[in-house]
């Protein structure tokens, strides 16, 4: 291989990161440290190393990669803009993983940096799900293009080279779209974020995916027209070399961010190989990841996932009336599974994580609320995190009310899952936001923090590491109007960086203003930190035996004392098919 002499390699700087949203306020949504790592900027920076190792722009230029998570870190363009100047224009921002929520954001940041004729690239679901399932682009992408920011549709993995070198020679298309062509993971350089990236995250952990494609056809959902229905994998061998890697650095924690771990076709082999490094090699390791409701239905699937090191998972339970799973297309959910799958992810010693969908056409707030009291009361869930149906660009739903003209949202910033971006049926957008608001209070109420912590010592977990859980999925949508998926420690913001159009506060209302913000909910924060440790400290001063409905083993009789079989009609249909399958007489089981 061609040596280049000392002091003649060139430098291409190539800034990957991933930006965050705008907060009701304008302000930039950003933590001393967040709380989840960025999956799309793993996936981005393992493709750029590998680039980098193989020098693809020539033996004589260095690659050298940045990477910055909005979330937990301040963008400078300012810098970045030095930087690339400085090495005669030869560089890249990616902006890397941009959801709908953050293409304002994405835009923003990109607008003084073009202006600089820094070139710039968009990737993420935004632009894929745009291009996936609408027949032509909507104004923010055009808005987007005129400003000369190229867009990427579909997976860098096998295209990431040839980018870098058309932006190297200044060559840079308009747009680039790869949504035919979904690329094979196999062999594919994995994701990997350097420790000090990770570091910023307040559980130090890391993420990758060990595959893409979800069979199911949900109408909310995005992934299967931008990902595919088909699965694609990584091998047993990548996600052993990339899961050494990490332990290499001190990472022992991961968030395997497959959309549903239990369809991924190799799940099985990769739990064999991470049973293998823990069991025979005594490596010590932890994963969080995310499952449908049938996963105890695969054989073996979820006993090899506790033994992979599975301790948390999240659930896509989404809604415990059956009228509306089928309205969303999400008939592969049963409720009648729901009280087995949970306690058989307990016998494993994994706490659940469940979604839970508002303002499907039939809900209302009374009946959100008795649904919100049965599932406390009967299903063995530890923490529950709400969401607002929203039509996601990118999803049937989204597709279906674009083209009959439907009014929704104009603000991309919005699409969160926190904010009402399209009618309801019958419940005013006050309504929906209103019960979508209170629902945390309802769940996270004092008798149930207690009854969940009860469940916890039964189960063997640390309670008071429970409790700080169910805070913090309390606290932050109570007191930062935030989905805890966006929380984080320690808000930052900064008065220079609000949303262009909204009006920039003077020195003298913004710190007081702010000031006395922080101060307020650090106070009320001391104050629910203070109810949840009286709860702690009850549940474990009793020393009495305790179990409830929700953990007594499923049993045939529960079809017809339980209440989450007889809210509706449908959960009543659902309970009678059950019945039939099952074949058992009800009267003589009871
Ligand atoms: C892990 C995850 C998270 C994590 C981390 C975010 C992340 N991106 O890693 C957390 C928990 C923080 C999160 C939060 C949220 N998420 Co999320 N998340 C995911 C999930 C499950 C996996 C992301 C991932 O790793 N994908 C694999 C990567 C490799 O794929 P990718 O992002 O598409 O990137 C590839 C291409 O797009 C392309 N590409 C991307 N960027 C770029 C840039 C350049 C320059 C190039 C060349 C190429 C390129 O190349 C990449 C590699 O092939 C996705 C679903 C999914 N299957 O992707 C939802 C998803 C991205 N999230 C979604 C949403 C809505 C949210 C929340 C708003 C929800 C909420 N209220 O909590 C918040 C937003 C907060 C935030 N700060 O991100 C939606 C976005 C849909 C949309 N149209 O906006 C998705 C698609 C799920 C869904 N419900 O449909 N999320
Ligand atoms: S199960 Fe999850 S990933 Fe699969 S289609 Fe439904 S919402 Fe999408």
């Amino acid at each position: 291989m061609p040596l280049t002499p000392r002091g003649t390699e060139k430098s291409f700087h190539l800034f990957l990161i991933k930006p965050s949203h705008y907060d009701d306020d304008g302000y930039v949504i950003q933590w001393a440290r967040s709380s989840i790592p960025a999956n799309t900027l793993a996936a981005l920076n393992g493709l750029a190393l590998d680039c980098a190792a193989r020098r693809v722009l020539g033996d004589d230029v260095e690659i050298r990669i940045t990477v910055w998570d909005e979330t937990n870190t301040r963008i400078r363009t300012d810098a970045i803009i030095r930087a690339i100047s400085g090495s005669g224009g030869r560089g890249l921002v990616g902006l890397v993983g941009v959801q709908t929520n953050q293409f304002p954001r994405a835009v923003d940041i990109a607008r003084p940096l073009r202006a600089a004729g820094i070139p710039v690239c968009i990737g993420g679901f935004h632009v894929s799900g745009c291009l996936a399932m609408l027949p032509k682009l909507p104004p923010e992408l055009e808005e987007a293009m005129a400003l000369g920011i190229t867009l990427f549709a579909g997976e860098a993995e096998g295209r990431l080279e040839d980018l870098l070198r058309a932006a190297y020679r200044d060559e840079m298309r308009p747009l680039y779209n790869f949504m035919s062509d979904l690329p094979s993971l196999e062999g594919a350089p994995p994701p990997y974020l350097p420790l000090e990236v990770v570091r910023r995250t307040s559980g130090s952990r890391t993420s990758f995916d060990a595959g893409r494609g979800c069979p199911f056809l949900c109408s909310f959902c995005t992934i299967i027209n931008v990902q595919g229905r088909k699965s694609r994998t990584r091998s047993a061998d990548d996600v052993e070399r990339l899961v050494r890697a990490n332990l290499a650095q001190g990472v022992h924690n991961f968030f395997i961010t497959d959309d549903n771990l239990a369809r991924n076709e190799n799940w099985e082999a990769i739990f064999d190989r991470l049973i293998g490094m823990r069991e025979a090699e005594g490596l010590d390791f932890r994963i969080v990841a995310q499952v449908d409701t049938m996963a105890h239905r695969i054989r073996g699937f979820i006993e090899k996932a506790g033994r992979a090191g599975v301790n948390r998972v999240f659930i896509g339970l989404e809604n415990i009336n059956p009228d509306s799973l089928k309205d969303a297309r999400k008939g592969q959910n049963h409720i009648t599974e729901y009280r087995a799958m949970l306690q058989a992810w307990h016998r494993v010693g994994a706490l659940t994580y469940a979604g839970y969908i508002l303002g499907f056409p039939g809900d209302t707030p009374e009946t959100i609320e008795r649904d919100i009291r049965i599932i406390q009361q009967e299903l063995p869930i530890d923490l529950l995190e709400f969401f607002i149906l929203t039509p996601l660009p990118g999803s049937a739903d989204h597709k279906k009310l674009h083209l009959a003209g439907v009014p929704m949202e104009p603000d991309p910033n919005r699409y969160d899952l926190a904010h009402v971006t399209t009618r309801h049926a019958t419940m005013s957008n006050e309504d929906l936001l209103g019960i979508y608001r209170r629902a945390w209070d309802l769940y996270y109420s004092p008798a149930h923090i207690e009854r969940v912590l009860r469940r916890t010592r039964v189960w063997g977990y640390d309670a008071r590491n429970m409790m700080m859980k169910l805070l913090s999925f309390h606290a932050v949508p109570k007191l930062e109007e935030l989905h805890p998926l966006e929380g984080g420690l320690f808000r930052r913001i900064r008065r220079r960086e609000r949303r262009p159009g909204m009006p920039r506060e003077s020195w003298f209302s913004f710190y007081p203003r702010h000031g006395w913000k922080m101060l307020s909910k650090y106070a009320r924060f001391a104050v629910m930190y203070w109810r949840y440790s009286r709860i702690l400290r009850k549940v474990e001063r009793d020393p009495a035996a305790y179990t409830d409905v929700a953990m007594t083993p499923v049993n045939a009789s529960d079809l017809d004392a339980l209440e989450l079989y007889s809210a509706t009609q449908a959960a009543k249909s659902a309970a009678d098919k059950q019945r039939r399958r099952t074949a058992v007489p009800a009267a003589t089981e009871a």
